[in-house]
């Protein structure tokens, strides 16, 4: 590998919620480092995960779903998706092989297009849930949109892919290295994100949490880790670190939900949420969930900031 031919840069996956951006991810990346789920707007930050390839590094930038904001929350992740966009070499958006494409994706290449010069790489994502006949309409369909709102360059390129069985992961990588300047690795061998870990700890609560819960729990669950400190008085070979965590929900039935029948839910989560902090961390750990109520927080900007957003 000769420094010269090496190519190394940023991608950000953009798209509709639950078109499959942070599974995509996890698939490059080949470990996970971004939370998913069937509940649209799982994503709440970028997080950034680093595939290390023979002769490229791509630092894929996974971002909140894109919609049409209802909440002041909805806004933020709106505009933090913008401001990424300015900073990265190219930008692949996931569009669902099994979705009609609609105004919102319309609006996605709308906006995408003002970014000048920056190649813009469709990816149709999903390739599994639909047969060969859909998936051939969908990818014409996909570059009639390109040539309609981007005009005679449309796409720089349109690849299928699925993050479920592994078909064409590899060749995503190979497209977006492409589209890389070439450069030196820009982040070490062996890291997969840089994600602090105290976010990731969070990010996998909230997973945990997201299970099986109903539709409208999602958008008003936020989770914040208080402390980890390692426990005092363990010999090194035998340590614990104690995870405080705090779940904020915003009415008192939701807290309910979470919690559930005599704390039964909330166990679960614990259980579930602890063995993948403790995979992550590599030491065990004593998970001490808390659930409070921060009323209407996706609305009011002081609790947005308290909650890190
Ligand atoms: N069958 C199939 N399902 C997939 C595939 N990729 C993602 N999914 C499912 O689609 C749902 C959404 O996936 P995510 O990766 O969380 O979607 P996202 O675009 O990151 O969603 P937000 O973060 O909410 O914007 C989950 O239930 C995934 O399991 C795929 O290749 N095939
Ligand atoms: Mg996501």
């Amino acid at each position: 590998m000769s420094e010269r031919n090496h190519r190394a840069g940023f991608v950000s996956l953009v798209g509709r919620p639950n078109a499959g951006k942070s599974t995509l991810t996890n698939a490059l990346v080949g470990q996970k480092v971004a939370i998913t789920s069937s509940k649209p707007q799982t994503t709440r930050h970028t997080i950034r995960g680093i595939v290390h390839r023979e002769d490229s590094q791509l630092i894929l930038v996974d971002t909140p779903g894109l919609h049409r904001p209802r909440t002041l929350l909805g806004q933020r992740l709106n505009d933090l998706v913008a401001d990424t966009l300015a900073e990265v070499d190219a930008i692949g958006f996931c569009i669902p092989a099994n979705e009609p494409i609609g105004p919102g994706d319309k609006f996605i290449t709308a906006q995408l297009s003002r970014l000048q010069r920056k190649p813009l790489i469709a990816v149709v994502t999903k390739t599994d849930l639909v047969d060969r006949a859909a998936l051939t309409r969908q990818l014409m369909a996909v570059v009639a949109l390109g040539e309609e709102v981007l005009g005679e360059a449309g796409w720089a390129d349109v690849v299928p892919v699925s993050a479920a069985d592994g078909f064409q992961v590899e060749t995503v990588g190979d497209v977006f290295a492409s589209h890389m300047p070439e450069s030196p690795p820009l982040y070490p061998g062996g890291a997969l994100t840089d994600e602090p870990e105290a976010v990731m700890v969070a990010e996998l609560v909230r997973e945990a949490a997201l299970e099986g819960v109903r539709d409208e729990m999602p958008h008003s669950l936020a989770v914040v880790v208080d402390e980890i400190v390692p426990r005092e008085g363990r010999s090194a070979d035998n340590q614990l670190l104690d995870v405080r965590v705090n779940l904020f929900v915003e009415r008192s039935s939701q807290k309910a939900i979470i919690i559930g029948k005599g704390g039964a839910r909330l166990r679960e989560v614990g259980t579930n949420a602890r063995k993948s902090i403790e995979a992550l961390l590599g030491t065990r750990i004593y998970l001490d969930l808390h659930v409070k109520i921060a009323k209407d927080w996706q609305r009011d900007p002081k609790q947005l900031v308290r909650l890190g957003f």
